[in-house]
């Protein structure tokens, strides 16, 4: 994991993540999560419990990915038709396979949409807007829906302790603000892609709402 994050690594992770066909390719999505996390780490303790979970998840699925099933874990698509064929997921109540890697994905893909919306915000504020506010709003939007009142005020507390927007940018590496602006606008449509594709998948499969 490199130290120092950049954004345009971020985008060149999610956009190797997508196959010809339109699957996604597990190493890759974990890859783009470890950019994530080195920038979650870059933003100041605060997030220490945040990125703690997130890597508590990437080492699942690499433990997945390199054991001796490691073949149906290239793709995402791939790991949800091998777990559901050989009943591997609990699918209404945590028991034999609480740590599949469908639920354990799922967690992910929940939090990108996060990382969306803010991004998405972030590209498009003005120069006085305050990150925690655009970053508490993009979760109460989405990842805040699944978490517990203590979860809840955990992150609410951590967003209060986040930098302002100037040092968000300057974090990115990737530039002035214009051209930091510009790479956002070119990374939202692949994240947002790779993010439709899983939620689709899931979706299809019913695998939204996995304990
Ligand atoms: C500034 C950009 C940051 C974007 C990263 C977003 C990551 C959000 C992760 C929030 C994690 C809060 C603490 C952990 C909560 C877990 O309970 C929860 N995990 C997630 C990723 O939502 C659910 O996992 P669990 O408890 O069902 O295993």
């Amino acid at each position: 994991m490199a130290d120092t994050f950049s954004l345009q690594r971020v985008l060149e992770t999610f956009r190797s993540s997508l196959t010809e066909n339109k699957e996604v390719y597990i190493k890759y999505y974990i890859a783009g999560w470890k950019e994530l996390v080195s920038f979650m780490n870059s933003l100041g303790n605060v997030f220490s419990f945040i990125s703690k979970d997130v890597i508590c998840k990437i080492q699942i699925l690499e433990n997945f990915l390199s054991g001796e099933n490691g073949s149906h874990y290239v793709t995402i698509q791939s790991m949800v038709k091998f777990e559901l064929e050989n009943e591997l997921v609990d699918l209404t109540k945590r028991g034999s396979h609480p740590e599949s890697g469908c639920r354990t994905l799922l967690r992910l893909h929940r939090a990108l949409r996060w990382l969306e919306l803010f991004l998405e915000r972030l590209r498009t504020s003005a120069e006085d807007s305050k990150t925690s506010v655009m970053c508490s709003d993009a979760y109460s939007e989405s990842l805040a829906q699944h978490h517990p009142w203590l979860i809840r005020k955990a992150v609410g507390v951590a967003f209060c302790a986040l930098p302002g927007r100037d040092t968000f940018f300057n974090v990115m590496n990737a530039g002035d603000q214009v051209q930091v602006v510009a790479l956002l606008g070119e990374s939202l449509p692949l994240i947002s892609e790779v993010y439709q594709i899983t939620e689709d998948l899931y979706a299809k499969n019913n695998l939204l709402e996995l304990p």
